[in-house]
């Protein structure tokens, strides 16, 4: 009763959160689905072949291999597609066993795209080995994705066995678990993430190293992380809410169009330029305000998710672009309506007349199309930025 009254709430949020995009109310979109979260968790186990990851499942879930319901382990890998397990202590939460990196069936080059990985939304890397660059790609893969992971180094009871035999005289176990610990972090710190959360286990003795800690780790983090997950699917709802929004304003460009040819067409030189320029700007201004990111919703949103505006300015490309490339058709325009001014409008009027605005037309409504979509291309970065900081914000 409880998840289908959730679900039902997450169903009006979501009808709020795309009502608020489509009329440009960034920070309304945001406040609108504040409080909701994913009511499952698809948690990825996912690093090279043989590191232990059908092992950690099973204990995980208190198993043991060779238990019923338990996911293969061994030697031999031959999996080819994804295993769903569901976690028996965590509500909603269900850990994919998945096929090992690397292997001649799932090549590291096209690994994360064979198997999909953005439908998961959150990840457990599993290495057994020094930091390598299987897991270096792994690490850059989910953080493009905007997503999180936990990495863990499994087999310690190897290494410490191993250490054992070798030093038995200065053998000191935290001191090499730390080690091991410090070569994880390091690696993932060169690829950007911070602060990495790393866990050296022994699926074998789920009762020492860091698995105790792993277990709290994710208990304690599990609402935060299914309120991500659900921030996560925000962009792609968005996203057709807001090329609906485009399509609509896109149908509306010839009707400024014909405007900017009718003006255009008064047979006095350099009246196309003018025209065009004023009707380009006042629309470029209206479609950044339509969308909701001028500068002063910027800065309203930037206070809702606590970052300083210049983190969601960066994210406007249009402004660049679209100045370098109005310039340039507006310098065409210049240079096309001063030939016709020279040769037509003295001898022929009409045809003067009807050649500048028939080029007005043409640059006007090519260019707000351009800038139409740029905006809309911005307002999409802007508002995936808010949501991954609004999803920081519930850290
Ligand atoms: N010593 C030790 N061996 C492990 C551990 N975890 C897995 N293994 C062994 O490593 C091999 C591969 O494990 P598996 O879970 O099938 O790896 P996967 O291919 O990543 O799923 C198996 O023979 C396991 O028994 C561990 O924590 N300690
Ligand atoms: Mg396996």
């Amino acid at each position: 009763m409880f998840l289908l009254l959730s679900s039902r709430l997450s169903t009006m949020a979501l009808d709020g959160f795309r009502a608020a995009v489509y009329q440009g109310n960034l920070t309304e979109a945001i406040s609108s689905v504040q409080g909701f979260y994913c009511h499952t968790l698809n948690i990825a186990i996912t690093g090279e072949s043989g590191s232990g990851k059908s092992s950690l499942i099973n204990t995980m879930r208190g198993l043991r291999a060779g238990d019923e319901g338990a996911a293969e382990t061994g030697m031999l890998d031959t999996m080819t597609e994804p295993m769903a397990y569901p976690d028996l202590v965590l509500p909603g939460v269900t850990l994919w066993d998945l096929p090992g990196v690397g292997t001649s069936y799932f090549p590291l080059n096209t690994y994360c795209k064979q198997l999909n990985l953005s439908r998961y939304e959150f990840f457990i890397i599993v290495g057994s080995q020094r930091f390598r660059s299987e897991h270096a790609r792994l690490v850059r893969e989910i953080q493009r994705m905007g997503k999180r992971f936990y990495f863990v180094r499994s087999k310690a009871d190897m290494d410490l066995d191993a250490s054992r035999r070798q030093r038995p005289s200065s053998y000191n176990e935290e001191r090499i678990l730390q080690q091991i610990r410090e070569d994880c972090r390091r690696g993932i710190a060169a690829e950007g993430v911070g602060p990495p959360q790393v866990f050296v286990v022994s699926s074998w003795e789920p009762n020492r190293y860091d698995f105790p800690l792993l277990r709290q780790t994710l208990q304690a983090e599990l609402q935060q992380l299914k309120r991500q997950a659900f921030l996560c699917t925000l962009p792609d709802v968005a996203s057709l809410i807001i090329n609906q929004k485009k399509a609509t304003l896109n149908g509306e460009i010839w009707k400024i169009a014909l405007f900017s040819f009718l003006l255009a067409a008064i047979p006095v030189p350099g009246i196309a330029f003018l025209c065009t320029f004023f009707i380009f700007r006042k629309h470029l201004f209206r479609y950044y305000s339509s969308f909701g990111v001028d500068d002063r919703s910027l800065s309203a949103l930037a206070r809702q998710v606590g970052k300083p505006v210049g983190e969601l300015t960066a994210m406007m490309t249009s402004s660049g672009t679209t100045a370098m490339m109005a310039l340039k058709l507006l310098l065409d325009l210049v240079g096309t309506t001063l030939m016709v001014a020279e040769y037509s409008w003295k001898r022929f009027p009409l045809f003067g007349a009807m050649v500048s605005g028939g080029v007005s037309l043409v640059t006007t409504s090519f260019m707000l199309q351009k800038c139409l979509a740029s905006v809309a291309d911005d307002t999409q970065r802007v508002l995936s930025k808010a949501l991954e900081a609004e999803g920081e914000n519930t850290m």
